[in-house]
Formats: C-alpha cells, structure tokens, sequence
C-alpha cells in the first residue's frame, strides 16, 4: 500500500448520558477520526481514541492531532509498505510514546489493507469468531441504588458482564447492593482507573465478599510491583488495562503476577500489531484477554468487535451498541447486541463492515486538517 493522504477530523458526539470514572466525567465525545487514501483510490475510516482531558492516560485528542500531523503522518506519505505491519514499523520508529495517536494509523492501515484486499477486518486479523460476548461498562452513579437500577436493566436487555466503576467513597456499598439485586450469578466486576493507592490494600480485600470476576486496574498505571503484592492479598483476580501499554509489560505482568487478566484497548498499545501480540502472549501463559472500550463511534468499535474475534478473547467486551452512547452513530449499520448479549463480527462484509455517514460526519466535524503528498511539507488546508 502507498499512502498518498491522511485526512484529520474532530467531530463532537455528545453522549446520551455523561459517563463518570474516578477521575472524571466526560458529556461530550470530541472524537478524532481519519481518512487514509491510497495510491489507488482505497479508502479507510479509523478512529483515535484518546480522550478530551489527560485523565485516563497522558495523551488527548489535541496532543494526537499535534504528534500525527508533526511526526506520524510526514513519516507515512508517499511511502510504499508491504502491509500493516511495515506501517507499525515505521511509527514505531517515528516516535516515542503516543501509542494511541500511532494505533489510529497503524489501524486504519489494517482497515486499508482489508479494503485492498476485499475481506473482512477480522479475517485479515486472523478472527475465529462469528460472535463476540458484550459487557456493559457502567459509570459511577450518585447513590447505590441508581447504581442497582442501572444494573438491573443491563441484565435484563442481556449484556453478559457488568462492570462497575468505583472510586474510594462510591465502592463497597455501592457493589454490594449491586450484588444483592442482581444475584449470585451475574458476572459482575469493577474498574477503579487507578484511583486507589497500595495502603488501601485492606480496604480492597473486602471486595473479595462480593464474587467479582476481577478488579481491574486498582493502583497506578506504572505500578506493576505493588499490583503484584495486591494480588497476593486478593482472592480475586486483578486485571490490568492501563498498565499494559506493550507485550513486555504483559510479560512483566506475568513475571511478577501483577494481575490475572488483560484488558486490551488497541488504542492503548499502539494498534493491532502489539494487540496480537498481547493476545498470542497471554494465550501461551494461560491468561484469558478481553477488549475493552474507550467510548469509541461507531469506527472505533468495528476494529474493537474485529479484534475481540480472535481466539483468547474469552471474556465479555466493552463492545455496548451504539445506542447505548449515541442518540445516532456515525456508521450504517449502527451496532447492535441481540437479546443473548453478543455482537456479530461482520465476516461476510469486506473492511470494516460498515459505512461512514458521511453526510453526518461532516455535520459534526469541527476542525479538519488534510495531508497529502500534493501539498508541499505535508500542511494541508
Ligand atoms: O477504563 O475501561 C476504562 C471509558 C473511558 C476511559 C476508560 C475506560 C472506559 C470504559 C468505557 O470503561 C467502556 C465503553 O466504551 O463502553
Ligand atoms: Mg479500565
């Protein structure tokens, strides 16, 4: 493939409710999307997933806009590579750091190279399944029994995990009334974003009362060491997302037993060269992996349900429909979950087995930004 332009666009979505974690609320998605074209008209739609404030991981939508259009993008254009995986290469080379503003080329060369090739993402990817398991993530709630209300109706509409989002001060009450109204077997978890510090260590054992299939990601994102001596203390397993930005830190993980479970975001490893990884290193030590979301439209969650069809996904996603956020998506289709709580993986479709509105993506577009190997330096209009 032969990128010959890269198009950036801020869109703004505002979501159907504002979705709170321990470190902050967001109402409105500005989403960053791009449009690779190349050499021979082929056209792919991916979508970066850093978010509008530092609060999850330290990039945003402003920084990966500011490293793509300096440092990725000029290192991409004219260039001939063989496949994604030459593409992975060269960001990798272009820069350090910035893994989500590097995964949504390197995606988006996945999504081309399908495109080309006229098969279906998850083919390419190496997918074995037609339908992915779906979990709801839930934001945290004012008082336990929105909380349980919000639960409730999760089970009921069919998602087959649900996982709570805690904070100190909105955790143990909060996921025991959960429990009580759901019962003893709904798969239920929670996702602290690293709100809770390694002295807290006994406060988090009273989790273990309450069944939970994993804590995910209770202590900071550089702290494998003291997940490790937490996991010691837990009987529940601990599973980590933003700590695994790479397959040496899963490798880490596993050395050190840090936590029993990975959460892979695409977005938050650098794409799906590193995903695979991630997925072939943890099948080999017997840790089961799952896909998890970034609130993502309706482009990000096609490589997302792509991804989540390889084999040691074996746990529910973060894969909610698109109704769940959005009043309308971008895509046509918009994705849907069955009554049985699974998302289909569009085999039969060639590329993301979607299309993008692209009437209502550019009603929504706020800031565009186009490079190509026509205009001189790269600065586009
Ligand atoms: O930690 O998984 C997370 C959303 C924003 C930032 C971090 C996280 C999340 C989610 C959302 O849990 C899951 C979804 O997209 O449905
Ligand atoms: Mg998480």
């Amino acid at each position: 493939m032969q990128i010959e332009s890269v198009t950036l666009r801020e869109i703004r979505l505002p979501l159907r409710a504002p979705f709170r974690i321990s470190s902050g609320t967001v109402t409105e998605r500005r989403i960053l999307l791009v449009e690779l074209r190349d050499a021979d008209g082929a056209v792919s739609w991916s979508e970066c997933v850093a978010a509008e404030r530092p609060n999850y991981s330290p990039e945003t939508v402003d920084t990966a806009w500011m490293v793509l259009s300096l440092w990725l993008i000029p290192t991409l254009l004219g260039k001939t590579f063989a496949g994604p995986a030459g593409v992975h290469e060269a960001l990798e080379g272009a820069a350090r750091g910035y893994p989500m503003a590097k995964a949504a080329l390197e995606m988006g060369a996945w999504g081309l190279e399908a495109e080309i090739r006229g098969v279906a993402l998850a083919q390419l990817l190496g997918g074995t399944r037609v339908s992915v398991e779906v979990g709801v993530s839930l934001g945290i709630q004012d008082s336990p029994e929105q909380l349980a209300d919000q639960a409730v109706a999760a089970v009921e509409v069919g998602y087959r995990k649900v996982k709570l989002k805690i904070a100190p001060g909105s955790d143990l009450a909060f996921v025991e009334r959960v429990r009580a109204v759901v019962g003893a077997g709904v798969p239920l978890m929670v996702d602290a974003n690293a709100a809770y510090r390694s002295e807290d260590a006994a406060h988090l054992q009273a989790l273990d009362a309450f069944d939970l299939t994993m804590i995910e990601q209770p202590l900071d994102r550089t702290d494998l060491l003291r997940h490790a001596h937490l996991q010691r203390r837990l009987r529940t397993p601990l599973c980590l997302d933003e700590s695994i930005d790479s397959v040496d830190r899963a490798e880490d993980m596993i050395a050190l037993g840090s936590g029993r479970i990975v959460n892979i975001k695409p977005g938050r490893v650098g794409g799906f060269t590193a995903s695979r990884a991630i997925h072939d290193r943890c099948r080999e030590a017997k840790i089961p992996v799952w896909c998890g979301g970034m609130l993502e439209s309706g482009i990000g969650r096609a490589y997302n349900v792509a991804l989540a069809s390889l084999p040691n996904f074996s746990m529910p996603g973060d894969l909610s429909p698109s109704a769940r956020y959005w009043a309308q998506d971008i895509v046509d289709p918009e994705w849907t979950m069955g009554s049985d709580g699974m998302v289909q993986v569009p085999f039969h479709r060639p590329g993301l087995g979607i299309e993008v509105d692209l009437e209502r993506v550019e009603a929504l577009t706020v800031r565009t930004e186009r490079f190509g190997v026509d205009i001189q330096a790269g600065r586009g209009a």
